[in-house]
């Protein structure tokens, strides 16, 4: 198994996100990457390498030019400061050249603000997920992106959840040139973002399990009636499960999910990988177990598809290094 690091995402460093008013801490912090890639990087059979550079025509396939033009400048005009929205579009289709008014038009929430290093750990994380798309597509069976930030909450033209650039859409994308392609995210958020941005296709199938949007973030995505739109009718499958979900349960609704990969049939994988549904997880609410990481890998690779894994979301720096060390283990038993 080959892992992809950006090493540009330690400097994306938001100490803060706006919620209820609050300033809370901020739960994406740098040492979850650190934790999980320390994890994984003394496993047998596992080596690191650095993301290639791919043209940014590949994130501009999936987000609008105006935004990536946004998040460029506003990171380079936001110094060491962190910037926030304030102010959010509050009809369609509403512009303004305002730089407040810009922070609430390229966001929908408070959680995700913008310093000067921002887009250059965004872009690196992207490029990760390129790479080991690419890695794939040259004959690896499987290779893992630890992409921070994370991608899948952010949408055509806006960033949110902690997201910039979707990631999970990126490497789907630009995998579809070659053939079909699943992607199952396992975050316990429902990647609002990844099946925005597939809705309409059917050669690339979204399925997502997560927590019920009318308990979770982001409260207005995730049902099970999303299904797609004009040809990508079929091709958007959600399965949103209770708070406080344990290991049985969601291995019903794993098992839902791999039936629909396999009838499928796809040429690849994409496997948004968060560990937030763990037990320990601080801002998840279901109750998986370690284990559980462990089964959810092998049953995925188990489909004998080319895979690329990327990092999503997983909070609990004191459990993430055994989560993930778990998942990857039983990922990589039919390697
Ligand atoms: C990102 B990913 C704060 C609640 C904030 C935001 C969740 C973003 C999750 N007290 N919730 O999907 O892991
Ligand atoms: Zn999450």
């Amino acid at each position: 198994m080959i892992l992809v690091y950006p090493s540009a995402h330690i400097r994306h460093c938001p100490p803060n996100e706006i919620f209820n008013g609050n300033r809370d801490s901020h739960a994406e912090v740098p040492d979850r990457l650190e934790v999980i890639r320390g994890a994984l990087g003394n496993m047998p059979g596992v080596r690191s390498i650095a993301p290639r550079r791919f043209p940014m025509s590949w994130i501009g396939a999936v987000h609008e030019r105006a935004y990536i033009r946004y998040l460029k400048a506003s990171s380079s005009r936001a110094g060491s400061a962190y910037v926030y929205p304030s102010v959010f579009p509050y009809g369609q289709d509403q512009h303004t050249l305002q730089p407040i008014g810009m922070r609430g038009q390229y966001s929908f929430d408070m959680y995700t603000p913008v310093s000067e290093s921002t887009y250059e750990a965004a872009r690196g994380s992207a490029m990760a997920a390129l790479t080991a798309a690419s890695l794939v597509m040259a004959g690896e069976t499987q290779a893992y992106a630890l992409c921070r930030p994370p991608g899948h909450h952010a949408e055509y033209a806006k960033m949110g959840g902690y997201c910039y650039f979707n990631n999970a859409a990126i490497a789907a994308n630009y995998l579809s040139t070659r053939g079909t392609v699943a992607v199952i995210d396992i975050d316990v958020h429902h990647g609002n973002g990844t099946q925005a941005l597939l809705y309409h296709r059917r050669d690339v199938l979204m399925i997502s399990i997560h927590g019920d949007p009318d308990t979770l973030f982001p409260y207005f995505s995730g049902r099970a009636s999303e299904i797609g739109v004009g040809n990508g009718v079929g091709y958007n499958l959600n399965i949103p499960l209770p708070a406080r979900t344990k290991d049985r349960a969601y291995g019903n609704a794993l098992r839902a999910a791999i039936a629909r990969i396999r009838a499928f049939s796809p040429s690849y994988l994409v496997v948004s990988v968060g560990y937030d549904a763990h037990v320990s997880d601080p801002i998840g609410g279901f109750a998986l177990s370690t284990p559980m990481f462990h089964r959810i890998g092998k049953e995925l690779s188990s489909l004998g598809i080319a895979t690329v894994y990327l990092q999503e979301g997983g909070y609990n720096i004191k459990t993430l290094g055994s989560i993930a060390r778990a998942f990857t283990e039983g990922s990589v038993l039919t390697d």
